[in-house]
């Protein structure tokens, strides 16, 4: 008996097909999602052969150098998504400001937020790397989209997601329906479900985070670190640690597996590293609604009110006794 085909195109049709009044312009926006997903991973596999490694000799509005992965994914999400029809601005790690639509093209009623390539500091050591997308309404009437469009709290999300481009292409979202996991099968050129309802353990026993980062941290994070290291089999410590260094592959171990995700406040970066808009509110969306939780480590990301596009946040994120322990620490 062959397994039934389940393409993302199918998948995202029939949950909309229990979505009443729904119009398609989220089916057509996450369909897009998929295609650009597509081009960027034909990319990455063949990245060591096509001269797209190392640098493009700028530096992004981070002050990071600006990889030629980094900006092939920024300029082809860019081309499709602002050609789609379905978004009315947009916004990307690489870019200062929100990015207008080509004239011509019709406004969408969505704003999408992207970290274009995740992880880039490891693309020539062909290590893990990600996509990682935000979905927004937009608040404004029409017309061109604004700064207000894009600096909603998380929990106004309607979708989220990454593309992981590891061992195999994957495509994971919600759209507060579950965590669904589709992988690419190359041979179809399709995005198959491999991975439905994706549920993530309620303790782990796998903490991650940037050690090498430990003098910088506050005494309550390395507490939480220390207590992770001790023996006890009853709690399964010590906890195992890894650390890909890509926030995508990370989230995605630990999603599966069960743990911890830590990127403090620390004295170099109060705020610390990662970014609230593209990285860890469509993260903690996700891992939410897989059952997890994220915290800065005394407040919900999710409830967080942003104030710019490029704001950073601490980010703790993963199985939520573990997230909610590790809170435990860092406010005592
Ligand atoms: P970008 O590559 O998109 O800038 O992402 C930031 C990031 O690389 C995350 O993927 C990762 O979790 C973190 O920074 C690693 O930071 P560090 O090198 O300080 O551990």
């Amino acid at each position: 008996m062959t397994q039934p085909i389940m393409t993302i195109s199918r998948y995202i049709l029939e949950q909309q097909m229990k979505v009443p009044g729904a119009t398609g312009e989220f089916t057509g926006l996450l369909t897009t999602i998929t295609l650009a997903a597509k081009v960027i991973t034909r990319e990455v596999r063949r990245a060591g052969l096509s001269n797209i490694l190392g640098l493009t000799g700028a530096e992004n509005v981070q002050g990071e150098r600006v990889t030629k992965l980094d900006d092939f994914a920024h300029k082809m999400l860019l081309e499709i998504l602002g050609r789609s029809g379905q978004v009315c601005a947009l916004a990307s790690e690489e870019e200062a400001d929100i990015i207008q639509i080509p004239d011509g093209y019709p406004y969408g009623k969505y704003v999408v937020l992207l970290d274009p390539l995740d992880g880039s500091s490891n693309i020539d050591a062909n290590v893990s790397v990600g996509t990682i997308f935000s979905i927004h309404r937009r608040v404004t009437k029409d017309g061109r989209g604004t700064l207000e469009d894009f600096l909603q709290p998380g929990y106004k999300q309607v979708g989220a997601g990454y593309i992981l481009y590891g061992s195999s292409t994957m495509l994971v979202y919600s759209t507060g329906h579950g965590v669904h996991g589709f992988t690419l099968d190359p041979t179809v050129g399709e995005f198959l479900l491999s991975h439905e309802n994706i549920q993530i353990p309620e303790k782990g026993k796998i903490y991650s985070a940037n050690e090498g980062n430990y003098g910088r941290w506050g005494k309550g994070i390395q507490n939480y670190i220390n207590y992770l290291k001790e023996e006890d089999k009853k709690t399964d410590r010590p906890y195992s640690s890894r650390y890909i260094g890509s926030l995508v592959a990370d989230i995605h171990r630990n999603l599966l597996y069960g743990g911890i995700f830590l990127y403090p406040a620390n004295s170099k970066n109060a705020q610390g590293k990662l970014r609230l808009l593209y990285e860890a509110a469509p993260m903690a969306y996700l891992v939410e609604q897989a059952g997890g939780a994220a915290s800065t480590g005394y407040e919900r990301i999710l409830d967080i009110q942003p104030v710019g596009l490029h704001q950073r946040v601490p980010l703790i994120i993963g199985s939520k006794q573990d997230v909610l322990q590790a809170e435990e620490f860092i406010r005592s």
